[in-house]
């Protein structure tokens, strides 16, 4: 008798028609043999999937060159098909779920012919833990086979526990033809299932990622009690050993990967690693908040990665430990056959390909490497990695931290007077975009929590659940707002950034232990400027004040933009976020 896995697998290849059906075990010696059909068989855009890169300077790295016009998340493709438009909200693209499923099984009719339907079992968090989910992918692409080995504990145990059960997490993945009109990311939330075409690139394939781990997740969390979040987690260590735990949301490509392995500028204090995109939070017996990373890799910007922003990413990316490493839309030095990117150290590389493959020097106008160029590597290749990550209970969280990309307005850092207060400071945040999503770049979008493009219901419906789970909470965290990017008068970010914001967890961590005061402004909370180290940064102190000013008049603007955004969802606006509006716009009139 066929089991539930194989006879949804059957039903799938009907469909698709691939010619070979390939069963994945997980192993590194499969690893191997995937890598090697990458690089020999199949091709994307007439390139091989994989190519080797130096491994004697890049140990057990590949390099991959997406379809050039596959290169990020498609918002404006994804939809989210409850039954009801209304649950799924203004905030996310909407279909009926029969006619998704009529869509998709036209456009996926045969989609696999000639090609292998890799078949992925893969758990998202510790097979251990009563949060973990059990999962099966099916792709036509060894690139994502491999990318999903990385980012996820995949092995053939998920099918023995998931035995006769028929409520696994499904996920349907073909790359299709890279038609960009015929590219959809269609997600089933009662069903658990995502159905993908027409793209091979990390949140648009991978689909335990955003697809499952947060947009269906946060479904399931909305029902269930608990919160799937667009979160870092890290440990705080300061100079007595203690450690703190938080989490931190901040918009796609503002910082998450680099504050997750910040290395510290301040010495006695250390961060330990724990999850750079994806944090579950759930309200633990003891009243706390408790947070597991259901993700095993890392999927990071590379980009601006160096050994002065980041050098422990760099050393978990040269760590020859688990295999393999992917880079991917990068630049390649040629004459090294090496992985490059604007703001790697050193000197630009005389004889680099950009990152479609053309010859390119510094004098074109152009990025040699895609903004959106990543790498994909395990995170137990981190050095900084926490030795709770395993632990299938999680960690004890004592600070939200919520930020964004704004380069005027935002101070640095602000402390929410309370929960309440708090979840009005993740809901009003707003973000310049980024190269995470095919948009424009720089433009101003309200991003709340950093979920607008995640949260798989209606973002009112959300901000109600946040104010719920404080509520189950005995002991709280506490909730910050920090904005990183604030430039001067010139344009230039005033703060430093990158391994100096230990300066702002430092704060933080007092603050949570109960060891600094605050002063309070209209805003919220924000530190006394004695209590934020800043010495040896030679900031002026007119540039330190203007890190945290706040100018009544420019706010205006930001009031008219919220009060559109929260108009929009309607009824379903809690009227504790519209009373702590009102509070602030009060507060800030002029
Ligand atoms: P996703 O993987 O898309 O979710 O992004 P992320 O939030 O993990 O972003 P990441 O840490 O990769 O940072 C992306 C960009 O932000 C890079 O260009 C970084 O250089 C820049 N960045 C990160 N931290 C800082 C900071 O503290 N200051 C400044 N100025 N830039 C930063
Ligand atoms: C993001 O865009 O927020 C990412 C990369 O972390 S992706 O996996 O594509 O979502
Ligand atoms: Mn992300």
């Amino acid at each position: 008798m066929a089991t539930p896995i194989e006879r949804w697998v059957e039903e799938q290849a009907r469909l698709t028609k691939p010619d070979k059906i390939y069963w994945c075990d997980g192993s590194e010696a499969e690893a191997h043999r995937l890598i090697e059909v990458g690089m020999k068989e199949e091709k994307i855009a007439g390139n091989p999937v994989f190519q080797e890169l130096n491994q004697n300077n890049w140990p057990n790295a590949y390099f991959h060159r997406s379809h050039p016009t596959d290169v990020a998340r498609t918002e404006h493709l994804t939809y989210v098909c409850h039954p009801d438009k209304e649950i799924a909200g203004p905030n996310n693209n909407w279909m009926a779920p029969e006619d998704a499923k009529s869509l998709m099984t036209k456009l996926s009719d045969g989609c696999m012919e000639g090609k292998t339907m890799y078949v992925l079992p893969y758990m998202m968090g510790h097979p251990d833990s009563p949060y973990a989910k059990a999962c099966i992918q099916l792709t036509d692409v060894s690139y994502v086979a491999i990318s999903m080995r990385i980012m996820t504990r995949m092995g053939k145990n998920v099918i023995e526990k998931i035995g006769d059960r028929n409520d696994f997490v499904k996920g349907l993945h073909s790359v299709g033809d890279f038609d960009p009109d015929k590219r959809f990311i269609m997600h089933f939330p009662d069903e658990h299932f995502v159905w993908s075409i027409g793209s091979g690139y990390g949140g648009n394939a991978l689909l335990g990622k955003k697809c499952f781990s947060l947009r269906i997740a946060s479904w399931l969390g909305y029902q269930e009690g608990w919160l799937a979040e667009h979160m870092v987690i890290l440990g705080i260590e300061d100079p007595k050993g203690n450690i703190t735990y938080v989490t931190a949301a901040m918009p796609s490509a503002c910082g998450k990967t680099n504050l997750a392995m910040l290395e510290s500028a301040l010495p006695g204090y250390k961060v330990w690693t724990l999850g750079d995109d994806i944090a579950w939070l759930n309200v633990g017996p003891d009243g706390r908040l408790y947070a597991i990373n259901p993700e095993a890799g890392l999927f990071g910007v590379a980009p601006s990665t160096s050994m002065k922003t980041n050098p422990n990413m760099l050393r978990t990316l040269k760590a020859d430990k688990f295999y393999p490493t992917l880079f991917t839309n990068t630049a390649l030095d040629t004459d090294k056959n090496e992985p490059w990117w604007e703001g790697l150290d050193g000197s630009t590389p005389k004889n680099l390909l950009d990152w479609q493959g053309k010859p390119w020097n510094s004098a074109k106008d152009t990025k040699a490497a895609h903004p959106n160029s990543r790498f994909t590597v395990s995170i137990y290749n981190s050095p900084t990695l926490s030795k709770e990550f395993d632990n299938p209970k999680g960690v004890p969280i004592s600070a939200i931290i919520l930020g964004g990309r704004r380069t005027k307005l935002i101070p640095l850092v602000i402390e929410a007077f309370n929960w309440q207060h708090g979840v009005f400071l993740g809901a009003r945040t707003g973000s310049e975009t980024t190269a995470a999503a095919t948009h424009k770049e720089g433009v101003l979008r309200r991003d709340p929590m950093a979920m607008l493009p995640f949260c798989g219901y209606n973002m009112g419906d959300y901000f109600k659940h946040w104010l719920n789970i404080g509520k189950k909470l005995s002991h709280p965290p506490k909730i910050y707002s920090v904005n990183w990017f604030r430039t001067d008068d010139n344009g230039k970010f005033i703060w430093p950034g990158f391994g100096e914001n230990i300066r702002v967890l430092k704060w933080i961590i007092e603050r949570v232990n109960n060891r600094v005061s605050a002063k309070e402004t209209p805003l919220g909370l924000i530190p006394d400027l004695e209590d934020l180290n800043v010495e040896g940064l030679n900031i002026p102190e007119d540039k330190l004040k203007k890190l945290f000013e706040i100018n009544n008049s420019e706010w205006q603007a930001e009031f008219k933009d919220m009060e559109k955004f929260f108009n929009q969802f309607g009824k379903h606006t809690p009227a504790e976020i519209w009373q702590e509006y009102k509070t602030l716009s009060k507060r800030c009139s002029i």
